[in-house]
């Protein structure tokens, strides 16, 4: 049974260019469901699932894995086995996100956690420094050991999209609400849009996605008010960003991941140990 929203309130580990992370978040803010999101895994969560993002906490009970199960938890059909294997489709061209490494900490850098206060705040962003050390480490060797090469056609990997949402007409995938895949999918531009990637210039400029933008926009329009917005700033109407992290958060997280960078002869073993920990 799906209890009511108010007596649910989840906690949510992870960050929010993960378009996983973001479905989540999504389907929670539709469903009118409290939440909070911590960049750092619990050690019980470490132990058990590395660095996999999200793990999530419903009213303190047990951390479950897997975004698509926590939200038919909350209400939501599952999504179709061939739908969530056009969502990964996707998500091709997120391995630029590492193009420039500074950029790609700059961004994390600007994540505006609060969950403690005073010096407990400042040390949780020294320490989240290392989730996109880590993740910095991952997609290098997924890159080495895959070596994506760049499309023959950019907007080949959104056309499964574009045909299914002319299809649909003026709502969403889900009819008159969002369901599964308008969560997923729209995480995904979320992710291509916090780091913003090649895919992103293909979603705002090719001719053949007009549909694909307009949903963009309704998507935009319905979750006004959510605040992890990335797409905003690329899409019309356009919403605001998410509030940056403070300057002093943001020097604490700089200084985590210099040490990070100095304790490479650590910090990397510790990075690859993780990696190899996750059950992908
Ligand atoms: N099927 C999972 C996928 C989660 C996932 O791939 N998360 C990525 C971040 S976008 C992650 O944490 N990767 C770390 C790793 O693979 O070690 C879900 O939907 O929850």
């Amino acid at each position: 049974m799906v209890s009511s929203a108010s007596e649910q309130k989840f906690k949510i580990y992870g960050g929010d260019h993960s378009p996983w992370v973001q479905a989540l978040m999504l389907g929670l803010h539709e469903r009118g469901i409290a939440f909070t999101l911590t960049p750092l895994p619990t050690l019980g969560v470490l132990r058990r699932s590395g660095m996999m993002m999200p793990a999530a906490s419903k009213n303190g009970g047990a951390w479950q894995l897997e975004s698509a199960d926590m939200l038919v938890e909350v209400g939501f059909d599952r999504i179709e086995a061939v739908d969530l294997k056009a969502v990964y489709g996707a998500w091709r061209g997120v391995h630029h996100r590492i193009d420039n490494p500074l950029r790609f900490f700059h961004a994390w850098s600007l994540a505006g956690y609060q969950h403690n206060t005073g010096l407990a705040n400042l040390r949780d962003h020294f320490l989240r420094s290392f989730v996109p050390f880590y993740m910095l480490t991952l997609i290098t060797l997924m890159r080495w050991r895959t070596r994506p090469q760049p499309p023959p056609e950019p907007a080949a990997q959104f056309l499964f999209w574009e045909q299914r949402l002319a299809d649909a007409g003026d709502g969403f995938l889900g009819g008159a609400s969002p369901n599964m895949a308008d969560l997923m999918l729209f995480g995904i531009v979320q992710c291509h849009a916090s780091i913003p990637v090649p895919p992103l210039e293909t979603l705002r400029q090719d001719p053949a996605l007009p549909e694909l933008r307009a949903w963009i926009g309704r998507m935009q329009a319905h979750y006004r008010g959510y605040p992890h917005l990335y797409s905003g700033k690329y899409f019309t109407p356009g919403t605001p960003q998410p509030t940056a992290a403070g300057p002093l958060a943001r020097l604490s997280f700089w200084l985590g991941s210099i040490t990070m960078l100095a304790a490479a002869p650590l910090s990397v073993p510790l990075a690859l140990l993780l990696i190899n920990r996750v059950q992908r």
